[in-house]
């Protein structure tokens, strides 16, 4: 029989600004390493150089910006060049793929926060990645008073998002908890208010619960 490598896990970790994204999604994977699991992180939008290119266009767009329905097909655009030439490369070789924002940042922002209809959005995530779905989604929960004032401690410079009013973040937060409502099979939703060890105590918690190969160090091939 050949020796098969078991398919890797895909594990996305959302929230709104300021919420501990980055920092837990490569605390997570320094944990698993030192296990002795092969992980990858990756971002969106971003993850290969195509989506890199995309992620400048939304992030730093020329005029009064985009359509919130064009920035709709944008970040499914760069979605789907993170996925094929980087997401499923690395499930292939059975690595943990932590991805710091994924497709529930799209029905959160461009849905809740900027009434782009679910149903919309939904029916462009089929269109562009059939049903390709995270194993499990970490929704890091905060205030977004409390996330934003994180952000701007970090940089006097706020980006196009983080400027909007306290309401859009407002909608957004209650989207991400509402997407976890309807998918407690996939979405752990963590108190991100916490210190970040205590965060990344969860975050771990809900990973090896989901998860139990990757309690023991176990390599996942
Ligand atoms: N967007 C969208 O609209 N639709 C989509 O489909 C996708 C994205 C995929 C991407 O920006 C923007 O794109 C995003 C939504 C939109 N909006 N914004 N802004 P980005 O990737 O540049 O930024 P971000 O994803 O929003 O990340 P962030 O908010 O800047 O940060 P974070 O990853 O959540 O947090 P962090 O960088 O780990 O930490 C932020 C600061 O807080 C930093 O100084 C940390 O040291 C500190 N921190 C972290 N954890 C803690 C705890 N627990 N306590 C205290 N301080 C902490």
């Amino acid at each position: 029989m050949p020796n098969r490598v078991r398919r890797g896990r895909f594990i996305t970790v959302e929230g709104g600004e300021g919420a501990g994204k980055s920092t837990q999604a490569a605390r997570l994977a320094e944990t698993l390493e030192r296990r002795g699991i092969a992980t990858l992180v990756t971002r969106e939008p971003g993850g290969t150089p195509e989506a890199e290119r995309i992620r400048a266009l939304l992030l730093d767009p020329v005029g009064a910006g985009w359509e919130a329905a064009t920035e709709v097909l944008l970040y499914f655009a760069g979605r789907v060049e993170n996925v094929a030439k980087t997401v499923e490369p690395a499930l292939a070789e059975g690595r943990i793929v932590i991805c710091d924002r994924f497709a529930d940042s799209t029905l959160a922002y461009q849905g809740y926060g900027a009434d782009v209809p679910l149903a919309a959005i939904r029916a462009v995530a089929d269109a562009a990645l059939g049903g390709f779905r995270p194993d499990l989604t970490l929704i890091l929960d905060i205030d977004p008073a409390l996330g934003l004032a994180r952000t701007r401690s970090r940089s006097a410079a706020s980006d196009r998002y983080e400027s909007r009013p306290l309401d859009y973040h407002r909608r957004v937060r209650d989207g991400f908890l509402e997407i976890a409502a309807d998918a407690p099979a996939r979405c752990v939703v963590v108190d991100a208010a916490q210190p970040a060890d205590r965060v990344a105590d969860a975050v771990l918690a809900a990973v090896t619960a989901r998860f139990a190969e990757l309690a023991g160090g176990t390599a996942s091939k």
